[in-house]
């Protein structure tokens, strides 16, 4: 079983995307484990997207997702890293195919709606960056044998 820090960002808040996108990560058959609506300050900001430091889009990508509520999330599932990705879709949206989150909404590139962590080590990070342990639900769901 694997986690995964998923976030609506600005744009998807902004546009009353928050039910569409939770639901289709429920309908997939993950079970979601946190969620919260947060303001991201800029130092969280920073270290939430500390890999592309120094790179062009870097300042104006800050400047998005702090301009805004975000809606951020745990979500737990098996190879739910690989899977949620497939979901999202590409990051560019002239490469995010319909079907995927960003391939039916997704209109420009820095708007593309939500985040999704890329590998088990930056999924740690970005939970931790977001939520603290005592705000991770444990639970069953009864319906894990048929998914
Ligand atoms: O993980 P993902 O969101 O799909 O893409 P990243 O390569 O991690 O980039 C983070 C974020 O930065 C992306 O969602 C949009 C923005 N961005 C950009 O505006 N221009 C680029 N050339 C690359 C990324
Ligand atoms: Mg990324």
């Amino acid at each position: 079983m694997e986690r995964t820090f998923l976030m609506v960002k600005p744009d998807g808040v902004q546009r009353g995307l928050i039910g569409e996108i939770v639901g289709r990560f429920e309908k997939k058959g993950f079970k979601l484990v946190a969620g919260k609506l947060v303001t991201v300050s800029k130092e969280q900001a920073k270290a939430h997207y500390a890999e592309h430091e120094g790179k062009p889009f870097f300042d104006s990508l800050i400047t998005f997702i702090t301009s805004g509520p975000v809606f951020a999330m745990v979500w737990e599932g098996d190879d739910i890293i690989e899977l949620s990705r497939m979901v999202i879709g590409k990051t560019k949206v002239t490469e995010a195919l319909p079907g995927t989150i960003r391939g039916d909404y997704a209109a420009h590139t820095p708007f593309n709606l939500i985040h999704g962590s890329d590998s088990p080590e930056s999924a740690e990070r970005e939970i931790a960056n977001f939520f603290d342990e005592s705000e991770l639900v444990l639970y069953a769901k009864s319906i894990a044998t048929w998914v």
